[in-house]
C-alpha cells in the first residue's frame, strides 16, 4: 500500500480547524488533526510545504517509521508547530491501519480496559451565583465532575469567563481573510484571585457537597511560592485537582509547590515532547499528565508518555478543549478507553455545526465518552460543508497587570 495524496482543511464551523487528510493507492483515507489555537495557518505551511511531499509513496503502515522519520529528519526539534503537523500525520496513519484492520483503534491499542471513559467539563461565572448556575447546567447535561473559573472582583475579563478567542468578523461579502481580529487584552491581579478563589470553592462546596469532583485552572499565572501557598489554603475543598500553577516550562518550580502542599496537580497542556516532562515525572511533582493528542506528536509518543507516567502512578488527563477538533477528540478517546492509568478525559462539546463537519462515531451520555465501534478513528469530515466555513484570522487573549505589565495568560 501507497500514500498517493495528503491535504489540508482548513475550516471554521465556530472555530478554526485544520484537518490532514491522507489517501492511498487503494483508496483508504485517514484523518488527523493539525489545530494550533490562534497559529493555525504556521501548521497549515509546515504541512504543506514541508511534510507532505516526504509523505507521497510512502507505506502507510509504517507509523513508526514515518513518526521517527519526521521527528529526526526534520533536526529542528519539538515546539508546538513541529509537533501539531508530525500529530496529523500520525493519526492519520492509525485512522488507515485500523481501517484497513476493521477494528476500532483502541482494539490495536490492546482492546478496551474500561467501559467509558469519564469526562470534565467546564463551569464558568463571573461571579458566584453566575458559576453555580452554571455548575448546575454542566450537571444537567450529564456531567459528573466539573471545572470552576470565575471572575476575579475587580478586574474586569480573566480566563475561563469571557468568550477566549477573537474571531475576525464577517464582511459584507462573508469573505474574512482581510479582517483583523486582535486580540482580546485580558486583566490579572494575582493578590486578588489568591484571595478570591477559597470563597469560590466554599460557595461550590456549600451548594454541591463533598462528592462532586471539582477542578480548577490556574493557567500558569502564579510564582510556585505562591501556587505552594494557594494549593495549601485550598486543600479543605478537596480538589480533583488544580491545573497549570505555575508556567508550564518551570519543572524545577514544581519542587518547591510540591514540598508545601497535598492539592493534585495536573500540568502539560501546552507540552510538546515527553522532555519537557522529565523532571515532573521522575521527581513524581505532578499527579495528572494533560498533554493533547494534537499538540504532543499524535497517539504514538502520548502511549509512550502514559507507560513512562506509570511508572510514578501519575494518570492521564489528555487537553480537550473546544480547539481540539473532533478529530483529536476522537483520537484522544480511543487511547482513554485502552490505557490502564487512564484519570479522566476534558470534553467540553462543540457546536451544532462542527459536529456536521465532523461526523464522528463517538458519543457523550451520562458524563462518559465512548470512541465508537466504526473502524478507525471513527470521524468523516464532510469537505463541501467544511470548505462553506473558510478559515479565520483568529487570536488568543493576552493578559496585562494594572500598570500594563505583559502577564502569563
Ligand atoms: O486555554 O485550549 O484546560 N484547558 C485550557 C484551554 C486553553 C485553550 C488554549 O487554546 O486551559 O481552555
Ligand atoms: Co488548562
Amino acid at each position: 500500500m501507497e500514500i498517493v495524496d495528503a491535504t489540508v482543511i482548513v475550516s471554521s464551523p465556530g472555530r478554526n480547524f485544520v484537518t490532514l487528510k491522507i489517501t492511498t493507492d487503494e483508496g483508504v483515507t485517514g484523518l488527523g488533526d493539525a489545530t494550533l489555537n490562534g497559529r493555525e495557518l504556521s501548521v497549515v505551511s509546515y504541512l504543506r510545504d514541508h511534510v507532505v511531499p516526504l509523505l507521497i509513496g510512502l507505506d502507510p503502515h509504517r507509523i513508526e517509521d514515518t513518526w521517527q522519520s519526521l521527528y529526526r529528519g526534520a533536526y529542528w526539534r519539538r515546539g508546538p508547530v513541529t509537533m501539531a503537523a508530525i500529530a496529523a500525520v500520525d493519526v492519520a496513519l492509525w485512522d488507515i491501519k485500523a481501517k484497513v484492520a476493521g477494528l476500532p483503534l483502541y482494539q490495536l491499542f490492546g482492546g478496551a480496559s474500561r467501559d467509558r471513559v469519564r469526562t470534565y467539563g467546564h463551569a464558568n461565572g463571573r461571579d458566584i451565583p453566575e458559576l453555580l448556575d452554571s455548575v448546575r447546567a454542566r450537571l444537567a447535561e450529564g456531567y459528573r465532575s466539573v471545572r470552576v473559573q470565575t471572575g476575579v472582583p475587580g478586574l474586569e475579563t480573566v480566563y475561563g469567563v469571557h468568550a477566549g478567542t477573537a474571531i475576525a468578523p464577517a464582511t459584507a461579502d462573508g469573505v474574512r481573510v482581510d479582517a483583523r481580529a486582535l486580540p482580546v487584552v485580558e486583566d490579572w491581579d494575582t493578590g486578588r484571585y489568591m484571595r478570591h478563589l477559597p470563597r469560590v470553592l466554599e460557595a461550590v462546596r456549600a451548594e454541591f457537597g463533598p462528592d462532586l469532583p471539582l477542578l480548577h485552572d490556574a493557567h500558569h499565572r502564579l510564582t510556585p511560592q505562591q501556587a505552594a501557598r494557594l494549593g495549601r489554603e485550598i486543600e479543605r475543598y478537596d480538589l480533583f485537582w488544580l491545573e497549570d500553577c505555575t508556567p508550564a516550562e518551570d519543572q524545577s518550580g514544581l519542587r518547591l509547590v510540591r514540598q508545601h502542599t497535598t492539592t493534585p496537580l495536573a500540568i502539560g497542556e501546552v507540552f510538546n515532547t515527553v522532555f519537557d516532562y522529565q523532571t515532573l515525572i521522575d521527581e513524581r511533582l505532578i499527579d495528572y499528565v494533560r498533554s493533547a493528542v494534537t499538540h504532543f506528536g499524535g497517539v504514538s509518543p502520548l502511549r509512550k508518555l502514559f507507560d513512562y507516567a506509570a511508572t510514578r502512578q501519575i494518570k492521564s488527563a489528555i487537553h480537550g478543549p473546544e480547539d481540539i477538533s473532533p478529530v483529536g477528540m476522537a483520537a484522544a478517546i480511543h487511547l482513554d478507553l485502552a490505557i490502564h492509568n487512564f484519570g479522566i478525559q476534558e470534553y467540553s462539546g462543540y457546536t451544532p455545526l462542527t459536529h456536521e463537519v465532523f461526523r464522528h462515531a463517538f458519543t457523550f451520555d451520562d458524563g462518559h465518552l465512548h470512541p465508537g465501534e466504526a473502524p478507525g478513528i471513527g470521524v468523516e469530515l464532510d469537505e463541501e460543508l467544511a470548505a462553506a466555513h473558510p478559515y479565520s484570522p483568529a487570536y488568543l487573549p493576552v493578559n496585562r497587570l494594572a500598570d500594563g505589565t505583559v502577564h502569563d495568560w
